[in-house]
């Protein structure tokens, strides 16, 4: 009898020690991420629900639209009080641009979770009739299926064809700092959606157990909307409107996820999609639900040339133990050394199949530097056989950034800090230089990364690969044509010839270059087409173009964001400096112009940052707050005093002397010795104060350098190997995972660069086995899937989407790397590779991606060496 009771109150929803609402199959997170204003929307917030191992639905909050876009207003978390004794969770919500107050209850009961919004004062006049609570469903999981609504029979549709009405712009609520998403074509009137469907009782999914969800509600009636009518990256939204004049408890839903009796999530075998070479360790990270029982053995199948399998090996299966809300073990089947075809059964699991091969990682950067890198050639006219990825963007040029508040994190003020005016059009930026990522910015500190990321490849690796065709001359770029030049050379200078003309045209380092609109910022398309490619006069009408057909009333041209940041000149001194070495013998030309910069901007850089922090410490000696000297990074204690002096002693040697990798690098390219003093002078306090964050640096200078300074870096070798193998014992993959709303890829591939440069110059310190660690990660063995990060990279399952250029048509541009895993508070890691949109996890940045070519070309370089 007791056992029964027992059994019916474990399938009910229980509010968990992690403060969500659990029961097998089901999770509803109650505000564990609430929204954050950086990006807005983000998808990622308010009332979530992860079913059956995935999130499909998030967005519940009382929200101003019945479809809410990226940029539209997100509530405010105000409080956030878990009720363990009502199985409860209250959070407050504040919209400060209206003054406008709700709250909302999420109370389990039984099966279901009851949602309550009340509000305590009636919904602000401006907002009836639009503000309402919503909840939003995962567009990938469920269209094409069926649901009903009061009875009614209908299916999700696959793309978004419902209906919609205009309205005047002043019933519109605000978006972000007063931005519009939408380009009205002057009849001053916005998109507003029709319902597909409204009604009291609606169940989603009825054909599909595991996403079936059913929510009913009697005061209020919930209306189902296609949030792709408005954005691609919309989601099915329901939506109950607030009513009007009311106060109190004004909505109730009824909200119940079906969970499958007894649901135990599939094992997820991470392996390297890419394969392994017979020498390497080869070891299997299984993640296991918390209620499976782990299988003592695994095996190794290999697939004969006629297609049948046999048993290569079984081996046992270890475990690791919880990380997050997942169990991990092991199969380690490092035994296996014959070349082969071969997959991994786990109980009744089978993975698809890999190579065991020397030749597995001869190709995994060739997408990457021969398709995905070209593509992102700014300026240019893309083609690739019959197929034109983009035109030539922004023929207009750039605009001075007036003094603003802007989006995508940008903004100018209060000075132009140049001799321009605003909208003044700045001559000779619209050249060379990369797209950011998946938008169409150039971001002038990833821009700098991309021209430093290809030096470091070229002079440590002298990869002569031409499959590109790139004639600046023309402003023309054909992917698999060579043209007789190595690829990288010609990427360096397209980079360069951007920073070096926003040098010597601004006088400094611009901070971006990007879109004056949101209209067009959120572009999905070809380049080409974001501007119309006249010169903006605002003596015309908007959409009227001059007599000349050289001018238009458009106030669509790109602004120059040109605030001075010294520390960003720094940072393009270095890089100008590395950029004339390199292009020395190819374009002497350009490597001058660098090198003038370089040194031009070194010099004022160091002395604008002086006075500044003279001024700074005159203005409040008192207010000395605890900054760590290396890492910039403000410290929570008070360091000891050893540390507090040579944190003091490194703030000042870098005031006099510059920063160290700029020194590092204008002695490369000018081998003036007073450069390798001052890095000299530098890098061991460095090293003491942050030993993992300049341990590149000092692996970097070792071409430079004399014995006397590798055996001085020994010591500190050897405790970044102990470094290294810290991360066993932190997470199950042995590599550092990031747990920011950006997924962590930049963090894996410098520590993978890292840990391969030390291997090279320490190979008794760092032993070979330690490079698969990041390799391993990036091509399936990291926790919720399997697939590989790098798109087309992976021999049989890359991942399918991305959130590049293209991802309108759920697509990926080959060779880019996902950010990976974005873990979603308070233990859930996610990559979706059905629905692109999520930029966190999805989207491959200019500086990312060169980064993985340099990481990529290191693994070559140590796989291939001989033994
Ligand atoms: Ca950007
Ligand atoms: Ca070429
Ligand atoms: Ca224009």
């Amino acid at each position: 009898m007791v056992s029964a009771a027992t059994f019916c109150e474990a399938q009910d929803l229980q509010l968990n020690d992690r403060e969500y609402f659990e029961r097998q199959g089901v999770n509803v997170l109650v505000f564990s991420n609430s929204f954050n204003g950086g990006f807005n929307d983000e998808k990622n917030s308010g009332i979530e629900i992860i079913h059956h191992g995935v999130r499909t639905v998030q967005g519940g909050a009382v929200r101003l639209n019945k479809t809410p876009e990226q940029w539209d207003l997100v509530p405010k978390m105000t409080s956030r009080k878990v009720n363990r004794e009502n199985g409860s969770i209250e959070v407050g919500m504040r919209y400060d641009d209206y003054d406008f107050d709700s709250r909302v209850v999420v109370t389990a009961k039984g099966k279901v979770v009851e949602i309550a919004v009340w509000l305590d004062k009636p919904v602000p006049e401006k907002l009836a009739g639009d503000a309402g609570f919503n909840l939003e469903f995962l567009p990938s999981q469920y269209w094409l299926k069926t649901y009903t609504i009061d009875g009614r029979l209908g299916r999700l549709p696959r793309y978004a064809t419902s209906q919609t009405i205009t309205r005047p712009n002043s019933e519109k609520p605000r978006q972000f700092k007063g931005f519009k998403t939408y380009d009205d074509r002057g009849t001053n009137r916005f998109v507003d959606p029709l319902p597909i469907e409204k009604g009291h009782r609606i169940t989603l999914a009825t054909d599909t157990p595991e996403r079936l969800i059913s929510i009913s509600s009697d005061d209020a009636e919930l209306e189902l909307y296609d949030g792709r009518m408005l954005a691609q990256n919309g989601w099915f939204v329901l939506h109950s409107v607030l009513p009007k004049g009311k106060t109190g408890k004004v909505i109730t839903w009824t909200v119940e996820p079906n969970a499958i009796d007894g649901w135990i999530r599939e094992p997820n075998i991470g392996f390297s999609q890419v394969g392994y070479i017979p020498s390497q360790p080869k070891v299997a990270v299984i993640e296991l639900d918390k209620n499976d029982r782990q299988q003592s053995t695994a095996k190794l199948m290999r697939i004969g040339k006629d297609g049948s399998a046999e048993q290569a090996f079984q081996g046992e299966v270890k475990s690791w133990g919880p990380f997050y809300k997942y169990n991990y073990v092991k199969f380690d089947f490092s035994s296996v050394k014959e070349p082969g075809v071969y997959y991994i059964q786990y109980g009744n699991t089978r993975t698809n199949n890999f190579l065991i091969d020397e030749h597995v990682y001869d190709k995994i950067t060739d997408a990457t530097t021969d398709v995905w890198v070209p593509i992102h050639m700014n300026h240019m006219y893309v083609t690739e056989g019959y197929r034109t990825w983009h035109g030539e963007p922004f023929k207009e040029g750039y605009l001075q950034a007036p003094p603003s508040d802007h989006f995508d994190l940008h903004s100018q003020g209060p000075t132009t800090d140049t001799k321009y005016k605003p909208l003044e059009l700045i001559p000779g930026l619209n050249v060379g230089g990369f797209f950011d990522a998946g938008d169409f910015d150039i971001e002038t500190g990833s821009n700098i990364n991309v021209v430093q990321n290809f030096i470091r490849t070229w002079e440590l690796f002298h990869p002569h690969r031409d499959e590109t065709f790139v004639s600046q001359q023309q402003r023309y770029v054909d992917l698999h044509r060579p043209d007789g030049v190595p690829d990288i050379l010609q990427f360096i200078e397209h980079g360069t010839l951007n920073l070096v003309a926003q040098a010597e045209q601004i006088g400094h380092m611009a901070q971006t270059l990007s879109n004056s609109v949101l209209d067009n910022y959120h572009h999905l398309g070809d380049a080409a087409s974001i501007t119309d490619g006249l010169h903006y006069d605002p003596s015309l009408k908007p959409y009227e173009v001059s007599a000349d057909g050289k001018r238009s009333g458009t106030p669509d041209d790109m602004w120059a964001f040109t605030t001075r940041s010294p520390q960003l000149d720094l940072r393009a001194a270095t890089m100008f400096a590395a950029a004339s070495h390199a292009l020395k013998g190819y374009n002497d030309e350009l490597a001058q112009r660098a090198l003038t910069q370089s040194k031009r901007l070194m010099e004022e850089a160091t002395e604008i940052i002086r006075q500044r922090n003279a001024a700074r410490k005159a203005q409040a000696q008192e207010d000395f707050s605890w900054i760590d000297g290396t890492e910039g990074r403000r410290m929570d204690v008070k360091p000891d005093k050893k540390r507090q002096q040579l944190m003091e002693r490194s703030r000042k040697n870098r005031e006099q002397l510059g920063d160290m990798a700029t020194n590092l690098q204008l002695y490369g390219a000018t081998k003036e010795k007073t450069y390798l003093e001052n890095f000299k002078k530098q890098i061991w306090d460095a090293l003491e104060l942050g030993l993992a964050s300049n341990m590149q640096t000092a692996l970097d200078a070792i071409p430079y350098m004399d014995e006397a300074y590798k055996k001085k870096l020994r010591p500190y070798v050897e405790k970044y190997n102990d470094y290294i193998h810290d991360f066993d014992k932190e997470n199950p993959y042995g590599v550092p995972i990031g747990r920011g709303n950006w997924a962590g890829v930049n963090m894996v591939l410098n520590f993978g660069i890292a840990v391969n440069y030390a291997h090279l110059y320490y190979p008794d310190i760092v032993g070979k086995d330690e490079i698969y660690r990041v390799s391993n990660w990036l091509y399936g063995c990291h926790p919720y899937h399997n697939y590989s990060f790098v798109a087309v990279v992976g021999a049989a399952r890359p991942k399918q989407v991305f959130y590049g250029n293209n991802r309108a048509d759920f697509s990926f541009i080959p060779g880019n790397v996902a950010p990976g895993l974005l873990f979603r508070q308070p233990d859930h890691f996610e990559n979706f590779d059905d629905w692109p949109f999520l930029w966190g996890q999805n989207e491959g940045t200019i500086a990312g991606n060169t980064q993985y070519v340099i990481f990529g070309s290191s693994l070559k370089e140590i796989v291939n060496k001989p033994e």
